[in-house]
């Protein structure tokens, strides 16, 4: 699923014009990182490889900020291509500059060179991450982003004994980039995962593997610990609990919400959750696991990768610890029925802000179809290319950014301001869509202009084209409110029925249901660039 999820990374660029700027007066502190990205040797599942890594670690070194301050990051490329860096949820209020993708808002870092990345926090409070943005670079370059609360405030639930950040990763034994340029030169999947990681280690459960291979969590009996989950598997939305306990998530991506107490979440690439979970069982080991979900025909690597919640304290610890009792693999309705709980705390030191009166409206159709290839034969089905689409137009990214081909006004064959509002074709979506929906979509590097302040509403439709799944979305330089998610098509009387403008979550990435719809609604508060997807 990675090349058709890859390619709606790419899609939607809005130009935010500038009416006027917003002084912000905070007390912030500055904090200064340094990142040398490097090839390292690691070896998983008695396969030894080198990977692009920063400073030699996966995950790689967590920032750790509060709410407000910035941080210069100086990047180091002692690799072997060119990379980018992005900060993902951060929001950086008219600092597009900073916010990393490939040829969207810098060009890359080339070997030898360096470039100082100013990372401006400003209402982010809880776990982000950061991750690599150049191809499938992000899946070893990546790491947590803790924003604390401002100094003399404290988190809006019981103060943890321990906070410790729990990041999922997939790992694969072949070289990275070779898995991306294959895929991306015969236009078939991209090979799968060979394990999925918990913190850099795949847990006991794969060949090559036992309680040495497993990321051990220490905990001592009573006390409440928040673990800061991260999902950074490529492109897999994962299931995640532990075995005889229950936790309450606290927040996602960096936004408070209320608190739900359950014994898994559902978490798609990308997302971010905070949960609360206290030691308050027999002492003894306990497997942490998580594994996909995945309700798709579209192959997976769907075993699970566990870690070992540990007790302190003199006991025996048993030969196989329980495992967590987690959704089965295609249990769409435990997804839905988790996701469909989350709520904003929406009170008054916390408030909400969702637009109510639109002033900009775009439907999208999310669709994976295929490109033909006359004279040829191309990896994906039927020997064609797989090609991922939004309202019928697969984006291609351009060999000069777009930030500095509209800074410099030179738009002219670098990109077109005219990405479609509507599907150009209107069909039976999530139904019998028929293959004349498939083939050829429009490749093109098709930008939407928002105007500065305007109310923006954006609901996206799976489709049936392709293998119909969950696809992320996620908004570059903003939060938005997920204000409504169904199952098939959208309809625009009844389905806005249903939307919550009340307290929706203000979040940064959301999973559109397989064969259904999601509305997210922002305003347009952040001038310079906004990128789309995953
Ligand atoms: C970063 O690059 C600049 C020039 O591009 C150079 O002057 C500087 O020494 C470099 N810094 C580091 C730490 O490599
Ligand atoms: C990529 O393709 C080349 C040439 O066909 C092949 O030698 C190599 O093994 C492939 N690598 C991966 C990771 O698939
Ligand atoms: C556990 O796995 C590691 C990595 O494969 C291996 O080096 C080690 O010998 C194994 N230990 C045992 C006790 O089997
Ligand atoms: C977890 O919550 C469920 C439902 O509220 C409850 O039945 C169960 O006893 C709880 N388990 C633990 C270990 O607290
Ligand atoms: C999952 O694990 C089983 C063994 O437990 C192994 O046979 C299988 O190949 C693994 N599947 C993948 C996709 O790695
Ligand atoms: C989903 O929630 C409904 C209503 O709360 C419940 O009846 C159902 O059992 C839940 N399904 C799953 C799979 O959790
Ligand atoms: C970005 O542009 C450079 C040329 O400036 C090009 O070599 C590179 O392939 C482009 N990256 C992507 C992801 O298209
Ligand atoms: C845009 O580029 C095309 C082809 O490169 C050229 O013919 C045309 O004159 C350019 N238009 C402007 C306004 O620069
Ligand atoms: C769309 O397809 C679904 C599923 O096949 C079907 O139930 C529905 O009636 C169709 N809707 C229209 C308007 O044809
Ligand atoms: C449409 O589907 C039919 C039957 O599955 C197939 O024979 C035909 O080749 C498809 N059309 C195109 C343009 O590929
Ligand atoms: C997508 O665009 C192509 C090329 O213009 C067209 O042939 C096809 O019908 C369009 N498909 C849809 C679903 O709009
Ligand atoms: C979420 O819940 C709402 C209201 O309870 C319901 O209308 C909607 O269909 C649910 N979404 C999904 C994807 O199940
Ligand atoms: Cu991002």
């Amino acid at each position: 699923m990675g090349l058709k999820k890859m390619d709606l990374i790419l899609w939607f660029i809005g130009f935010l014009f500038l009416n006027g700027l917003v002084e912000l007066s905070t007390a912030a502190n500055i904090h200064h990182y340094s990142f040398i990205l490097k090839e390292t040797s690691f070896t998983r599942l008695c396969t030894t490889k080198n990977m692009l890594t920063v400073n030699g670690m996966f995950p790689g070194p967590t920032i750790t900020v509060r709410k407000g301050d910035t941080a210069f990051i100086n990047v180091h490329n002692d690799g072997k291509y060119g990379v980018t860096i992005h900060w993902h949820g951060v929001k950086q209020p008219r600092n597009p500059w900073s916010d990393g993708p490939e040829n969207i808002t810098q060009c890359p870092i080339q070997p030898g060179k360096n470039f100082t990345y100013e990372v401006n926090f400003s209402s982010e409070e809880g776990t982000l991450w950061w991750h690599a943005h150049s191809d499938w670079s992000r899946a070893t370059a990546h790491g947590p982003i803790v924003i604390l609360p401002p100094v003399g405030n404290s988190y809006p639930f019981q103060t943890p004994y321990q906070e410790k950040t729990v990041l999922l990763a997939s790992w694969f034994n072949e070289d990275l980039k070779q898995i991306y340029d294959n895929s991306t030169a015969t236009g078939a999947e991209p090979d799968l995962a060979d394990a999925y990681t918990i913190n850099g280690w795949q847990g006991v459960s794969y060949s090559c593997s036992n309680e040495t291979t497993a990321y051990h969590l220490q905990v001592d009996n009573g006390n409440t610990y928040l673990l800061r989950v991260i999902n950074a598997a490529m492109n897999i939305e994962m299931f995640f609990g532990i075995a005889q306990h229950n936790f309450t998530v606290v927040a996602q991506d960096a936004a408070y919400i209320k608190p739900i107490t359950t014994n898994y979440i559902m978490i798609s690439p990308g997302q971010t959750m905070d949960i609360l979970f206290t030691a308050n069982q027999k002492p003894s080991y306990y497997f942490m696991a998580a594994r996909p979900f995945a309700d798709t025909t579209a192959p997976s690597n769907n075993n699970a990768t566990t870690a070992i919640v540990q007790y302190s304290g003199s006991y025996t610890p048993p030969l196989t610890p329980p495992f967590p009792d987690l959704p089965g693999i295609t249990d769409k309705q435990a997804a839905d029925n988790f996701t469909n709980q989350t709520r904003s705390l929406a009170n008054s030191e916390y408030p909400v802000n969702v637009p109510t009166k639109i002033d900009k409206s775009i439907f999208m159709a999310i669709a994976v179809n295929q490109i033909v290839c006359p004279g040829q034969s191309c990896g994906g089905p039927d020997g064609n290319r797989l090609a991922a689409s939004l309202n019928n137009i697969t984006f291609s990214t351009p060999t000069l950014d777009i930030l500095t081909a509209y800074y410099w006004n030179i738009s002219n064959g670098t990109y077109t301001p005219d990405f479609p509002s509507r599907p150009p074709h209107i069909y039976n979506f999530t139904g019998d869509v028929g293959n004349s929906t498939i083939y050829n979509p429009v490749v093109g590097t098709n930008v939407t202009k928002v105007k500065y302040g305007d109310a923006v509403e954006i609901v996206f439709q799976g489709t049936n084209v392709g293998s119909a799944e969950n696809h992320p979305m996620h908004l570059h330089g903003f939060s938005f409110y997920l204000v409504g998610t169904g199952s098939g098509n959208f309809n625009a009387t009844n389905s806005s029925q249903s939307y919550n403008l009340v307290d929706p979550p203000l979040v940064n990435t959301i999973g559109v249901p397989k064969d259904g719809w999601a509305t997210i609604r922002f305003f347009a508060n952040n001038p310079g660039e906004v990128y789309m997807s995953y």
